[in-house]
């Protein structure tokens, strides 16, 4: 029987085959640079009260999913401490909006901001990764780019990928984007991913619907819950 979450624009997975060794939620760059106070979200002037929103439901929806089998991976943004991997126009962008021109690579509150091995740069306890979960280390903002995750995704057989984290807008849609590229079936949780700005976050959602569905589908953690707890 094919067993499909309530999403927008369609019922997905497309072709009803959703089991936890086919299907994986992967959670990005829940960091404190980009949710925590101090951070690099946080320097830069935005509102982190609506990137720590996803926290409360991932919290929930993460301990489900362990329980049920699914497999649970994570991403964190980040550059090597010598910056050789960080291009300069990247740097650069940062710089012109970072209090007192302040940008990545440079020393704040939470350490050198998106830094590998810097306080900032690390998941936020309250979402740490189980040991033995696969953790993801990516210089931008697609987690396809410059890391293994695809070999990972296939070796495990992973079809579908569920997506949260932050932020909808940019590296969870650059994400959502390059997976639906390689041919996974892409489901984004409306209430697991926030944006820097409610607007983006509401376009993103939007232009998912676009064209039946051009990158995957969304819905809410408690839809997707609604159906694996029923067919569990
Ligand atoms: C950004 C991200 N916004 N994780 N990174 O620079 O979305």
């Amino acid at each position: 029987m094919p067993t499909t979450v309530n999403a927008q624009p369609y019922a997905w997975p497309w072709n009803g085959d959703l089991r936890p060794d086919n299907t994986a939620l992967l959670v990005i760059d829940m960091q404190t640079d980009f949710c925590g106070v101090g951070g690099y979200v946080d320097s830069m002037g935005y509102d982190i009260s609506l990137t720590r929103a996803p926290i409360a439901p991932l919290r929930t929806l993460m301990a489900r999913l362990r329980a049920l089998g699914y497999p649970v991976m994570h991403t964190r943004e980040g550059h090597r401490p010598d910056l050789s991997d960080l291009p300069a126009n990247k740097r650069w962008r940062s710089q012109q909006i970072g209090r007192g021109g302040v940008g990545i690579g440079d020393a704040g509150p939470c350490g050198r901001i998106l830094v590998r091995g810097e306080p900032g740069w690390d998941i936020i306890p309250e979402l740490a990764p189980l040991p033995g979960e696969v953790v993801i280390d990516k210089p931008g903002k697609g987690s396809f780019c410059a890391t293994d995750l695809e070999l990972i995704l296939n070796l495990r057989g992973i079809r579908n990928l569920v997506l949260a984290g932050i932020t909808t807008d940019v590296c969870v849609h650059t994400t959502m984007r390059e997976a639906n590229d390689r041919g996974f079936e892409c489901l984004l949780l409306s209430d697991c991913t926030a944006a820097t700005d409610a607007g983006n976050h509401a376009a993103a959602l939007k232009m998912i619907t676009m064209q039946g569905g051009v990158f995957g589908a969304h819905a809410t953690s408690a839809q997707l819950l609604a159906t694996l707890e029923a067919c569990a």
